[in-house]
């Protein structure tokens, strides 16, 4: 594998709204950034990606854009953007914006034009159709509920189409025009000084132009929108050229949020030819999903989401570096959705740390994650902001679920778990902000919070500190980054155990997902442990020395990482 300059750094997903507020009007901002940049220096964080902060209606908190060039003022300003470049620049910390091209918001000028001239011009930049006498062109289902065809306001029989919420109109990427104004002002970032962009829903960019029916999965006769992208042919054309007159004059770093993709293409999306550097994985969060909805969802397992990185990292490592999350904006807290109940502990949270930073990929931590930020308690549908978790309630009570049901079920999955603010300190509103915070903040901030993590040794984030701090070790950093990623006992129930294997050196990782101790039969000599969950930090334990084949007494949720030969 070609080596890149991130490949060894730890990034870290900034929700701005929710970071830390440094006026008082309840909304964090990019001044709350430039704050904390010391924060997540000392934290190892190489690569730090913001959510939108361009200026927005907010009906999807920033992923309907109606200014590309503008910052929100509820952000703050162009100068503050430019101060956090620059600040970011001298702690040696890359700056990665929000690529949100799928869709604008429908209060975007370019969709304003297109209302007032839906033939014209700006026609032209959406996918604007007739209708079949008043009624939708296709019977396309949007990503938050309904037709993805809205009628054009003042237009009989005339739609336009949006993949998410009806104020976010899908951009015709068919249309050469658009897809200059886009490279234009991807151009114009990066000549700000952006190090790159995570890039939004992409893979919703190429449609299948036929407009036509597919068979309803569900009884509004309606088919999920990504039955419509499995048909969609060419869109690898869109990205290399995107990649060509945008991306790689800047050598910007670019990682694209897929979900539907042909895996067999892998080697298109990410490696040296790729049109991305690097994706997210996502194969552990997509398990457990129903095409009925959240309220149908399974719960999964650790061995579940074990299973799924194996089968991940056996293809992906071969070929490039992926991005490995427990969480984003858009998931549940991953220590309240993968972790059994009785390992919801700290020693379970280093655990899961554990098993998604030692795996083969560029460590991707989602803030709160690194104090073991929990999901929120909802007690009633009022408390929600999101408008994706919204529709699913409305799902599941036309499922016949009652209303406080109806809750509980999306409860688990709602985007605001992870949404809620920054827990900084014990003071009101864990120290996010002086005024009303926009969105409450967990009712646990007295118990999970940065100020007492950072005093205390063997607190999560000091471990997080830990496991950031291997990608750059001078004996380690090597095999950490690069070895191999090799299942060892991949059969054990309520266990995960992998090698890393290096060119200096070989590592083991084992990680006992369950209350009862267990021994293990390490196959080789254990030269050192060089990371123990469960280890009060002296000294003297650190160094064990084993000969082959010694069983290793692991204590209940132990996570351990061995150097062995
Ligand atoms: O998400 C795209 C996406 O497909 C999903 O994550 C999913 O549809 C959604 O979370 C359902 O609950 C991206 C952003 O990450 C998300 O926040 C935006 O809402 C969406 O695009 C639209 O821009
Ligand atoms: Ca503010």
């Amino acid at each position: 594998m070609k080596k890149r300059w991130w490949h060894n750094k730890t990034a870290y997903q900034i929700y701005p709204k929710s970071f830390l507020d440094s006026n008082g009007d309840g909304i964090g901002d990019l001044r709350g950034i430039i704050e904390k940049l010391d924060y997540l220096k000392e934290l190892g964080i190489g690569i730090v990606w913001i959510s939108p902060v361009y200026q927005s209606p907010f009906v999807d908190q920033g992923y309907d854009i109606s200014d590309y060039y503008a910052i929100d003022p509820a952000f703050g300003t162009m100068e503050d953007m430019e101060e956090l470049l620059a600040e970011a620049k001298k702690r040696d910390i890359a700056i990665v914006m929000d690529l949100v091209v799928n869709h604008c918001s429908d209060q975007h000028e370019w969709f304003q034009k297109a209302l007032k001239d839906p033939f014209g011009p700006y026609g032209a930049y959406f996918y604007i159709r007739e209708g079949k006498d008043g009624r939708p062109p296709c019977n396309w289902r949007a990503y938050f509920g309904g037709s993805v065809w809205e009628p054009l306001p003042g237009y009989d029989n005339l739609f336009y189409l949006h993949m998410f919420a009806k104020e976010q109109p899908d951009l015709n990427w068919e249309n050469p025009k658009l897809r200059q104004e886009i490279y234009k002002m991807i151009r114009w970032w990066l000549e700000k000084g952006v190090a790159g962009f995570r890039i939004d829903a992409i893979i919703n960019i190429k449609k299948d132009l036929r407009f036509s029916d597919f068979p309803a999965d569900r009884e509004d006769g309606m088919c999920a929108g990504t039955t419509m992208l499995a048909c969609a042919h060419g869109i690898l054309d869109f990205l290399t050229e995107m990649k060509e007159e945008a991306f790689a004059p800047y050598h910007a770093f670019t990682i694209g949020e897929l979900f539907d993709f042909d895996q067999q293409e892998l080697k298109r999306y990410i490696g040296e030819e790729g049109c991305f550097e690097s994706i997210f994985d996502f194969a552990p969060h997509l398990l457990g999903g129903s095409d009925h909805g959240w309220y149908n969802r399974k719960p999964v397992t650790m061995d579940q989401f074990r299973d799924a990185v194996f089968e991940s990292k056996a293809i992906s490592q071969e070929i490039g570096m992926m991005a490995n999350i427990i969480e984003n904006h858009d998931e549940p807290r991953g220590v309240s959705r993968y972790l059994p109940a009785e390992g919801q502990t700290e020693r379970g949270k280093k655990l899961l740390a554990g098993i998604s930073l030692m795996s083969f990929g560029l460590p991707f931590l989602y803030q709160g994650q690194e104090i073991g930020m929990t999901n929120k308690m909802f007690h009633s549908i009022q408390e929600v902001d999101d408008i994706s978790t919204l529709d699913e309630y409305q799902t599941a009570q036309e499922h016949g679920y009652s209303n406080d049901e109806a809750l509980v079920l999306v409860a688990q999955m709602s985007r605001d778990n992870a949404r809620t603010p920054m827990q900084w300190n014990g003071e009101l509103h864990g120290g996010f902000t002086t005024g009303i915070p926009w969105l409450p903040v967990n009712e646990n901030y007295h118990q999970i919070r940065v100020d007492e993590q950072e005093r205390q040794e063997n607190s999560v984030l000091n471990f997080y500190k830990k496991l950031i701090a291997l990608r750059t070790d001078a004996v380690y950093g090597e095999t950490v980054v690069y070895g191999r990623q090799e299942p060892f006992l991949p059969d054990q129930p309520d266990f995960t155990g992998f090698y890393r294997k290096g060119r200096e050196n070989t590592l083991l990782v084992l990680a006992n997902i369950r209350e009862t101790p267990r021994t293990i039969e390490v196959p080789l000599a254990i030269k050192k442990v060089l990371l123990d969950n469960c280890s009060t930090g002296h000294k003297a334990e650190e160094t064990k020395e084993t000969a082959a084949g010694s069983p290793v007494c692991m204590q209940g949720f132990q996570f351990l990482v061995l150097e062995v030969f």
